[in-house]
């Protein structure tokens, strides 16, 4: 074709919507073929390769919207090297051919780098999509080529010119492209929504534990308006995973693997896993990327298979320092094997507050470990859990910048300010809370009132009565362990091992 003779903005538009129309119907054929969407699948490659920092540094400006985001930016790059290639294909089809069957081929290579979904049926799709969307380009560009194009974008022309005709032409195709790109869109999401696990989750019946725990003793959990619930409802506990979107695995097809440096590896089925006794544990769960303050943190009870059992069913060899659990994503984390055998609560979990765990905490089973926090330990949509060493191998966030081991810091925080009540949580988790303190207006620090404790893994709320003068106040808190090590004021980062710091809050109250 005749770049000259094709506006510059008709051919980039054309390849624009040819890539629309490629993104659009591979979305559709991957799920029909139950391959991973090639969007997600290299969004997800991303979030595993971008450099550590700019991760933190995207999380922390764009907080839940990162996901999105990282989609949106996808298609906004897609439609720029769309009219790029849109243009030189003006010149050569072949070369816009040759660019669309690239863009495909990023999408198909990375949803085969995910473990999850089929990869012939990505392979299969990916060929299906390619031939579309070059159809749809040389459709474009032949009705932009015949006589319409030939001016800059719209530009109102002679009613006599026999280019009108050939102009609707090219509009029609577009809006054509439109609609198949987003029915293609639209489908494949229907598609991918009916695998959502929801319906068999609900009806799954979570045995009686062998050892119940106890319940949460009068006084645990304070009633003051504002305060954090002693256990946080499923639905309101923080979220943190690299997953694009949450996986959805079916109970029936899934597998644990026990591996590695063990006398007798096994493979269990999740009905094996639901056979075994199973312990119930109240714990606090932390993120290492919680600021002070902050709330990436939850307590909930966990019921599930005691890490312990499995691990010696297995039977460890010499050299099994690390127990690294794998997730279906790929996913890793590993935490010293001395934390599932020294007696607390470190469980291989399936129940999360009396309920299956739900898709976004790791259905159908995780790990939970008191004490440590999440990214060395908690790794939901467990498949695997591999018996290893600190030197062999590290989990996902170590080379990312992060502590190869990381035991949850003690943090305190204030979450209610009234002219009535200072509020609050503290956790220490395997450790305990011994004493809370508070500090006003830079005055001396004195003892909080501690509710009951739950257990030593997990956090205690606290409060002080306060009769506050009417003005601006700054209110600090710090916790003590139950070894009797009290918070340290210094402020650190979180990255690598977690922050330190006293939470302090300027409250006006009039
Ligand atoms: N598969 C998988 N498991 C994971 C993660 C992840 O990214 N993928 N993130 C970990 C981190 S960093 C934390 S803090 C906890 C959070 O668990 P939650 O989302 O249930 O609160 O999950 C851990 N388990
Ligand atoms: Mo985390």
């Amino acid at each position: 074709m005749d770049a000259e003779r094709i506006g510059r903005g008709y051919a980039a538009l054309a390849g624009s919507l040819a890539v629309a129309v490629t993104l659009g119907s591979a979305e559709l054929l991957a799920a029909v073929a139950g391959a991973r969407s090639f969007v997600v699948s290299v969004g997800d490659v991303v979030i595993d390769t971008v450099p550590g920092w700019l991760e933190r540094a995207v999380i922390s400006t764009l907080g839940a919207n990162d996901k999105p985001f990282l989609i949106v930016s996808i298609l906004v790059v897609s439609a720029l090297l769309g009219a790029a290639l849109g243009t030189l294909a003006a010149r050569r089809l072949a070369l816009g051919a040759a660019g669309i069957a690239a863009m495909v081929a990023v999408g198909v290579a990375a949803a085969l780098a995910d473990p999850q979904g089929s990869g012939a049926g990505a392979v299969a799709a990916g060929l299906i999509a390619a031939g579309t969307g070059v159809a749809a380009l040389r459709l474009l560009l032949g009705a932009a080529q015949s006589g319409v194009a030939t001016e800059p974008l719209p530009r109102p022309r002679d009613p006599a010119d026999g280019g009108l005709a050939s102009r609707r032409r090219f509009v029609g195709l577009a809006a054509g492209a439109v609609l198949v790109a987003g029915a293609g869109a639209w489908g494949g999401q229907r598609l991918a929504a009916r695998k959502r696990v929801d319906a068999i989750r609900q009806a799954i019946r979570i045995p009686r534990p062998a050892r119940r725990a106890p319940p949460p003793p009068a006084g645990a959990a304070l009633d003051i308006a504002g305060l954090t619930p002693l256990y946080v409802p499923n639905d309101d506990f923080y979220r943190i995973d690299t997953a694009l979107v949450v996986p959805q695995i079916d109970p029936a097809t899934w597998s644990l693997r026990v591996e590695g440096a063990v006398d007798r590896p096994f493979t269990l089925t999740y009905a094996d896993l639901m056979a075994m006794p199973q312990i119930e544990a109240d714990v606090t769960l932390a993120c290492v990327s919680n600021e002070v303050g902050g709330t990436l943190v939850g307590n909930a009870r966990w019921q599930g298979v005691p890490l312990r059992d499995l691990l010696e069913r297995a039977g460890l060899r010499r050299g099994a320092t690390q127990v690294l659990g794998r997730s279906v994503d790929g996913f890793t984390a590993g935490f010293p094997t001395e934390a599932a055998l020294d007696g607390r609560n470190a469980m291989v979990a399936v129940a999360m507050n009396g309920k299956p765990l739900p898709p976004e905490h790791g259905f159908p089973a995780r790990l939970v470990v008191p004490g440590l926090y999440g990214y060395v330990s908690a790794t939901k949509w467990l498949t695997a859990l591999e018996l290893t060493s600190f030197d062999e191998v590290d989990g996902y966030w170590i080379p990312r910048g992060w502590a190869k081991e990381g035991p949850i810091k003690t943090q305190s925080r204030i979450d209610v300010a009234s002219r009535r009540v200072i509020a609050g949580v503290a956790w220490a988790p395997t450790r305990g809370i011994e004493r809370v303190e508070i500090r006003i207006d830079n005055g001396p620090w004195r003892e909080a009132t501690l509710a009951e404790p739950l257990s030593d893994d997990c956090w205690r709320q606290w409060f002080m009565p306060w009769d506050p003068a009417a003005g601006e106040h700054v209110i600090a808190v710090r916790a003590t362990d139950g070894g009797g090590r009290t918070q340290t004021a210094e402020r650190t980062d979180v990255a690598p091992d977690g922050a330190t710091g006293h939470h302090t809050i300027r409250v006006a109250l009039t």
